[in-house]
């Protein structure tokens, strides 16, 4: 088949399991085109059936708002117009659900059906798209796409509790190439982080404020005092300013560190013993499950899609939201004696392993081939 896929090309998870989406179909034998504004942070190197085009939106003195949404419909015309395309598969609703419909009925002025697929992954829904400035757009387009999927059940939930659905939404869950995150750690670089033998914590995120870092480094000031420890944050955002300098002021600073945005997650993750998610909504938590799938267990709040993915007790633990002395506990229990840590990180593979790139890509395969015919 021949796919345009439109996503955020930055390292949100929208973006990130739209690319890899992308790669695995491509590595079936698909013709995958790429339509964003920049580069997608985790495509890469030369693939031949891989295309990026990019969406410029030319500036004119007009426009303090450039209408990027008309410039990606356009490119999403020509991309169908010259490259066979058979279908348009759009991640995250806002703003490319709606850029798709406008550029399906262009096509069938022409008397080109092209069907839509929209994937909703979270904050389009739950946080952006539910507010007023983007609803009536929002559910008109959803319910226009010819197929709509979410990536949890709790998310079409959400979906189907804020907006006035007229069609079904399918659940295909988010998926991890486990055999490209389940390396052996590089011992070096474990000695590096922790050179006394100490338990490795990481965190991931985009540090918005829905991910509550700060409530990551107050588990890991209370867990620290029974299990030494050091923490790595990944990623980088509005919050991570805010969440360093409260770090540098406090006597643990120097077990914390800062490492901004990672491409390669599969280099680090491994050398990780515990990995902490403490947001206030997750759809499903990506993030986590590439951990998971580093053998990594996983320390959550119980948010939204969360619970679909982390077992309390097997993989990991699940917290209320913002409940440091429950998480810290937990923590504790799993870092406490190596029997236990190693019981849970094969818990945590083995869970991972559900969610295998394996078993979802064919899924979403099934889904063109129904919305083609
Ligand atoms: O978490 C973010 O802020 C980024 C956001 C995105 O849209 O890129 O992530 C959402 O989609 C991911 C991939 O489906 C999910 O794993 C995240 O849980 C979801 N984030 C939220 O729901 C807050």
């Amino acid at each position: 088949m021949n796919i345009a896929i439109v996503c955020y090309p930055t390292f949100g998870g929208s973006g990130v399991l739209a690319t890899e989406l992308g790669k695995a179909l491509a590595d079936k034998g698909h013709n995958i085109h790429f339509i964003t504004y920049q580069q997608p942070v985790r495509l890469s190197g030369f693939h031949a059936n891989i295309f990026y085009h990019e969406v410029r939106v030319p500036t004119y003195p007009l426009f303090d708002f450039p209408p990027y949404e008309t410039a990606l419909s356009s490119m999403m015309v020509d991309v169908v117009n010259n490259h066979n395309i058979d279908l348009l598969h759009v991640h995250y609703a806002i703003p490319h659900a709606s850029a798709a419909y406008m550029a399906k009925q262009i096509l069938a002025k022409d008397g080109k059906r092209i069907p839509v697929i929209t994937t909703l992954h979270g904050t389009d829904i739950t946080l952006v798209g539910k507010d007023k400035t983007y609803s009536p757009v929002v559910t008109f387009s959803m319910n226009e796409s010819d197929a709509l999927t979410a990536v949890s059940q709790n998310l079409k939930d959400e979906t189907l509790n804020n907006f006035k659905m007229e069609r079904d939404i399918e659940v295909i869950h988010n998926f991890v190439d486990v055999q490209r995150f389940n390396r052996k750690p590089v011992d070096a670089f474990k000695k590096l982080i922790a050179p006394k033998g100490e338990r490795i914590i990481v965190h991931a995120s985009n540090f918005r404020k829905i991910k509550r870092v700060e409530d990551v480094v107050k588990v890991f000031m209370q867990l620290t005092k029974t299990v030494p420890s050091k923490l790595l944050l990944l990623g980088d955002g509005p919050e991570r300013q805010h969440v360093e300098s409260l770090c540098r002021d406090c006597v643990l600073c120097d077990d914390i560190k800062f490492l901004g945005k990672q491409e390669q997650m599969e280099d680090i993750l491994p050398i990780a013993d515990l990995f902490v998610l403490t947001s206030e909504y997750e759809s499903f938590g990506l993030a986590a499950l590439e951990a998971m799938a580093a053998a990594v267990p996983v320390i959550s709040t119980n948010a939204g899609g969360l619970p679909e993915i982390n077992i309390d007790g097997y993989c990991g633990y699940m917290s209320n939201v913002g409940d440091i002395e429950d998480m810290s506990k937990n923590a504790i229990s799993i870092l406490k004696d190596d029997a236990t840590l190693q019981q849970f990180k094969t818990n945590a593979l083995t869970q991972a392993k559900k969610f295998d790139i394996a078993n979802i890509v064919p899924v979403y395969e099934e889904l063109y081939k129904r919305v083609i015919q």
